[in-house]
């Protein structure tokens, strides 16, 4: 960072910053409450991907009541179609990506019996639904029944039906052998075979493996390197080289580095400090990087990244799941 810089937001550049736990919570109820404004129909094919965002963020700030949990299991409800699936938003087609995030926030809310109302056809239904889009000659997944296959599936696929205790319905050991075959020789792995490593797909495979007790199959010390290069001057971390930070990475990079045991290969306490400098004091949130707009992916994500860091305040986040560790455990009778 440049000596000359000025302050930045929070009037600071260096020193110890706070987290803004009570703005966060605010910032969060916030974005369920602006139905009349603009961003919130623009954001509407995000919808329950950002209610999970949120929910989550809350949980780990240790403020689970600051969304209504019966409004929330509804909504979530009304997400899902005819054939089991779940869409962004009533009405709309199911995919991959809603049905896991409607599937970890009913394990959240500890509320996974409700998909057994009104005829829904129980948890087995949304299990037999995601089953479905695995392709048997690659042992890979589709986003829904039209759609390119991609690891972030295979790893939703993983997360959605380990949680519901349902993984047999699918050939683990096909997709194991899949995910093998993205992996690369710096010990990364990428979007599909010969694709260079990129840290969102590191998280989406080492995810998986980690579901499918098959970390062993990981090359630790090259990954472990490969992650903890990641780390730039500022403290922020990019998800592959020549590129900027990001506070997302903070998750995708940390998570896997957790799963593998290597956290303590990245410089912690200057890692949060870039975090921290992400927060908006004023509004609550968190950006990708200092000075820009919070987001609430950004902000669940830079608070995951804290709660790896064992930042104090917050809650514990499981690493593979991306969710409250206490919900995980209960899920997983652990
Ligand atoms: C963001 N999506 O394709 S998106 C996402 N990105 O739906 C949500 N870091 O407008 C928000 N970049 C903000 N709120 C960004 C989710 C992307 C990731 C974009 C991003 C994040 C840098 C450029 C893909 C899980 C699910 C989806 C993704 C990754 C992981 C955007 C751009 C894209 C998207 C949404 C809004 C900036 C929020
Ligand atoms: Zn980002």
């Amino acid at each position: 960072m440049s000596l000359v810089s000025g302050p930045g937001r929070g009037g600071s550049t260096g020193g110890t910053q706070e987290l803004y736990v009570q703005k966060h919570v605010d910032y969060i109820k916030s974005l369920n409450t602006r139905r009349d404004e603009l961003e919130y129909w623009l954001t509407e094919h995000l919808r329950l991907n950002g209610v999970y965002w949120g929910l989550t963020a809350l949980h780990l700030l240790g403020h689970p009541e600051a969304l209504p949990r019966d409004k929330t299991i509804e909504f979530v409800l009304s997400c899902q179609s005819e054939d089991g699936g779940f869409g962004a938003a009533p009405g709309h087609d199911a995919h991959m990506l809603y049905t896991v995030s409607a599937v970890q926030i009913l394990v959240t809310l500890d509320a996974v019996d409700e998909l057994e109302k009104d005829g829904r056809g129980g948890k087995e239904k949304v299990a037999s639904w995601i089953a479905n889009l695995q392709d048997h000659s690659t042992g890979t997944f589709k986003g829904d029944s039209w759609g390119e296959t991609d690891t972030r599936f295979l790893y939703g696929a993983f997360n959605a039906l380990s949680l519901l205790r349902l993984l047999h319905l699918i050939d683990t050991e096909k997709a194991v052998g899949y995910i093998q075959s993205c992996a690369n020789f710096d010990g990364g792995y990428g979007v599909r075979p010969g694709a260079e490593s990129h840290a969102g797909q590191i998280f989406t495979c080492v995810g998986a493996l980690a579901i499918a007790g098959r970390l062993d199959l990981v090359d630790t010390d090259r990954l472990g390197g490969w992650l903890s290069e990641r780390q730039l001057e500022n403290g922020g971390l990019n998800g592959r080289p020549e590129k900027k930070e990001d506070v997302c990475y903070s998750w995708w990079v940390m998570s896997a580095l957790a799963m593998i045991g290597r956290l303590h290969w990245i410089d912690g306490e200057k890692l949060a400090g870039f975090i921290l400098r992400c927060q908006d004091p004023e509004h609550g949130g968190i950006a990708d990087r200092p000075d820009d707009m919070v987001d609430v992916f950004h902000t669940v994500f830079g608070l995951t990244g804290l709660s790896l860091l064992k930042y104090p305040g917050l809650k514990e986040v499981d690493p593979i799941y991306c969710m409250p560790k206490e919900a995980t455990d209960r899920a997983l009778g652990r």
